[in-house]
């Protein structure tokens, strides 16, 4: 299988310029040559278009909007088209708002082919916000909560069908900053969080096991890799650090468990911030940790 590289440098969605740089830093830091060298097949698209951040305040609750539909509207053509093509796409982010394009179109090629989704979300926060509770307006602190219905009609109707997923779908890891009104949402929603207290508690291996259960041959798995879910003392490099995340060891190991399951069918990384980093380090570690979501190991592991 191919995997396909898609950029989508934009910041539109975040409360802090510089997630636009992502893709390139991401490039910098050798993603397509480190897969290549592991044996796989790589393809660059580029980066997609869209308008520019023209940095306003909120209104009705939201920033940017117009500018949020655009691009999400642009990622869901891309990622539809490579998956239609047979590719597994990696957004290259920009920040997390660009998940409601890519997930819907994940979910729509999982209606057309047959196919459950789970989406792991890897992430500080849960990413369920509305207009209603949201403490910034920052659309990229909503996508969860667009792709399950609640938002504005344009965001909840990218795709095929509205909405495009239900709260069933997803497992949120290494959460650890929900706001206060969003803490009710989730609740009511009954969305499937693995926090960090949680991974305190069991381990993170009982907690892959847990999010990963159920996932079976006819399982489409994707995951959603929001940069701020490692900690900051080893992933600097975004706009919203919150202290208290996994481990590098942790983040491997949940990484490693992902790619046991061979089921990983598209990806997005997301949030990474290349003017909080230092020397790119957290580019380095993201596509380090994207080598072993696709099977990277230490040594070769499973039945001889
Ligand atoms: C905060 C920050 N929950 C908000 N969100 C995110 O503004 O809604 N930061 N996603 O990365
Ligand atoms: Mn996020
Ligand atoms: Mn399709
Ligand atoms: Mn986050």
């Amino acid at each position: 299988q191919v995997i396909a590289l898609v950029g989508v440098p934009t910041d539109i969605g975040a409360g802090h310029r510089g997630a636009s740089m992502g893709p390139e830093a991401l490039r910098v830091a050798q993603l397509g040559e480190k897969l290549r060298r592991r044996g796989l097949d790589v393809v660059d698209r580029g980066n997609l278009h869209g308008p520019m951040n023209p940095w306003q305040p909120p209104e009705n609750g939201y920033r940017h909007l117009s500018e949020v539909i655009a691009w999400n509207t642009a990622v869901h053509g891309a990622i539809h088209h490579e998956l239609q093509a047979g590719r597994l796409p990696i957004m290259l982010g920009g920040d997390h708002c660009l998940a409601i394009g890519s997930i819907s179109a994940v979910a729509r090629h999982c209606r057309e082919q047959g196919r459950k989704l789970r989406v792991l979300w890897l992430d500080a926060h849960a990413d369920f916000n509305t207009s209603q509770v949201t403490p910034s307006g920052n659309i990229h602190g909503m996508p969860v909560a667009c792709l399950c219905g609640t938002g504005p009609r344009e965001l909840v109707e990218i795709g095929d069908q509205a909405p495009a997923t239900s709260p069933d779908v997803f497992r949120q890891i290494g959460i650890r900053s929900v706001d206060e009104g969003e803490k009710r949402l989730v609740r009511e929603a009954k969305m499937d969080i693995y926090d960090m207290r949680h991974i305190d508690e069991v381990g993170m291996k009982r907690t892959m096991e847990e999010a990963l259960e159920g996932v079976d041959a006819d399982t489409h798995l994707h995951v959603s890799f929001d940069v701020d879910f490692l900690d900051p003392s080893i992933a600097p490099g975004v706009g919203t650090t919150v202290r208290g995340g996994p481990t590098y060891r942790e983040a491997q190991l949940c990484m490693e468990m992902i790619a046991d399951t061979g089921r990983l069918g598209s990806v997005d990384i997301v949030e990474l911030n290349p003017a909080y980093d230092k020397r790119n380090q957290t580019a380095k570690l993201a596509v380090e940790l994207v080598e072993s979501l696709f099977g990277k190991s230490t040594l070769m592991r499973g039945p001889d």
